[in-house]
């Protein structure tokens, strides 16, 4: 059974807090216009951003010690697809939805499409997924997939690919995802560049398979589940992978992937520059692929991400477009309400990085003012948007409030008396 938030409840919640939204909205509008800016030229960039959800992130995640489900935890894709519906609603920033293969396969796709059509939600990148093994699956990746030293295993990796890429043409994606948990973790364990050329062999079969207008997205990452060594373990092996693989080959960045205090904003200058960024898992990090909420720890660095992505778009640098995906795992929060808020925090970086004044900037960089240069960037984000955010929101029909219109909505008490309890709490990082 499919249960919707009532858009009458998320007028009625609105109409409380109208008023005071109107005053701080026309407050902010007078602060920027006294700095040229029109605040509804911004207001109407931040209702057209939109970021995707993962359909792995609407269920409760975990460590490798445990996991502790919360109630109504999705039990299909088609649960998902309720949570996701619930996400976009109130917030209007998440009407794709990036899916995990074989996760969220099902035998009859026109059924999913049918329902996420109904929901108003379209389908995004798709990952697949050679880093677990399936229940009667031939070959083991327990020592690689697409790097393997066994060519058969290697081939079913492939054959696994080819597979997402299908399923992802029948819910009109374009995009596939690829990230491999391969690596070693022993010193000696794996020959460094044999690895990356068994890779690269195996990438190119995929590459060669991908349909018209699709792109094949690289994700790297630094470590786990091998913990010395992996294969595509920075952007710079991502790069070179996706310079060898030909032009629809592009670079992911998950913010959560690099070593800590990494530059990831200069790596993003690099990527627009040579044409190879094809997008974003968003997520903040503390330590390293924590997948804790966007925004939660360094909101600084990922309004310098943007101020990147915007200055691409403000000098229309050729052949700019990445994907904005969320990519998290929800521990010790409703996953709903954790979406709703980490694809608020990417806007509103968004909306922070629209506000630079990048002629000013420009000049200040030229003259070495560094002092300046740095102040440019700083009074964009301390500017509190958020009215901003919730006018977009409010115009849109989603909620000013996500959260507390979410609460009372009663959403998570319903499907909790609905779905079966997921039990258990056994472990494992999604
Ligand atoms: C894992 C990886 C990576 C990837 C995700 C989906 O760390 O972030 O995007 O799985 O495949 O969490
Ligand atoms: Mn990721
Ligand atoms: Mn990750």
């Amino acid at each position: 059974m499919s249960m919707r938030i009532d858009p009458n409840q998320i007028e009625e919640q609105n109409t409380a807090l109208q008023a005071a939204l109107r005053e701080d909205y026309d407050a902010l509008g007078r602060t920027l216009a006294r700095a040229g800016i029109d605040i509804e030229a911004i207001t109407i960039q931040a209702a057209a951003f939109e970021v995707a959800v993962p359909s792995w992130g609407v269920g409760t995640g975990g460590t490798r010690f445990a996991r502790f489900p919360g109630p109504g935890e999705p039990v299909d894709v088609f649960d998902k697809l309720d949570d996701c519906a619930v996400i976009n609603d109130l917030s209007r920033l998440t009407s794709s939805i990036s899916p995990h293969f074989p996760w969220d396969a099902v035998d009859d796709f026109g059924a999913l499409l049918e329902k996420s059509a109904s929901l108003g939600l379209t389908w995004d990148s798709i990952n697949s997924n050679t880093f677990q093994d399936q229940p009667g699956q031939a070959h083991s990746y327990k020592y690689g997939s697409l790097s393997h030293t066994d060519e058969a295993t290697r081939e079913q990796a492939i054959a696994h690919n080819l597979q997402c890429i299908e399923w992802g043409q029948q819910l009109g994606s374009d995009t596939l995802t690829v990230w491999v948990g391969d690596g070693s973790n022993h010193p000696g364990q794996s020959h460094f560049q044999r690895a990356f050329e068994r890779y690269l062999d195996s990438m190119r079969v995929i590459y060669a398979a991908l349909p018209d207008g699709w792109e094949v997205h690289i994700e790297h990452k630094m470590f786990e589940p091998a913990f010395y060594s992996t294969v595509i373990q920075d952007w710079g092996s991502n790069v070179l992978a996706a310079m060898e693989l030909g032009e629809r080959a592009k670079s992911l960045v998950d913010l959560g992937h690099h070593a800590p205090n990494c530059n990831i904003e200069m790596i993003v200058s690099r990527l627009i520059q040579f044409k190879k960024l094809g997008g974003f898992h968003f997520n903040d990090s503390k330590y390293g692929d924590d997948d804790l909420d966007s925004g939660a720890i360094h909101p600084y660095q990922m309004f310098l991400v943007f101020n990147e992505l915007v200055d691409a778009d403000y000098r229309k640098q050729e052949g700019f477009g990445p994907r904005y995906l969320l990519d998290q795992s929800h521990n010790v929060t409703d996953p709903i309400e954790s979406l709703m808020n980490s694809a608020i925090e990417v806007q509103r970086a968004f909306v922070k990085a629209l506000l630079v004044d990048r002629p000013a900037l420009e000049g200040f960089q030229d003259d070495n003012d560094a002092l300046m240069a740095s102040n440019t960037l700083k009074a964009a984000f301390n500017t509190d948007v958020s009215p901003i955010l919730a006018m977009a929101r409010q115009r849109q029909g989603g909620a000013i409030d996500p959260i507390a219109t979410y609460r009372a909505s009663g959403y998570r008490e319903q499907v909790a008396k609905e779905r079966p309890d997921s039990g258990g709490s056994g472990s494992g990082i999604v």
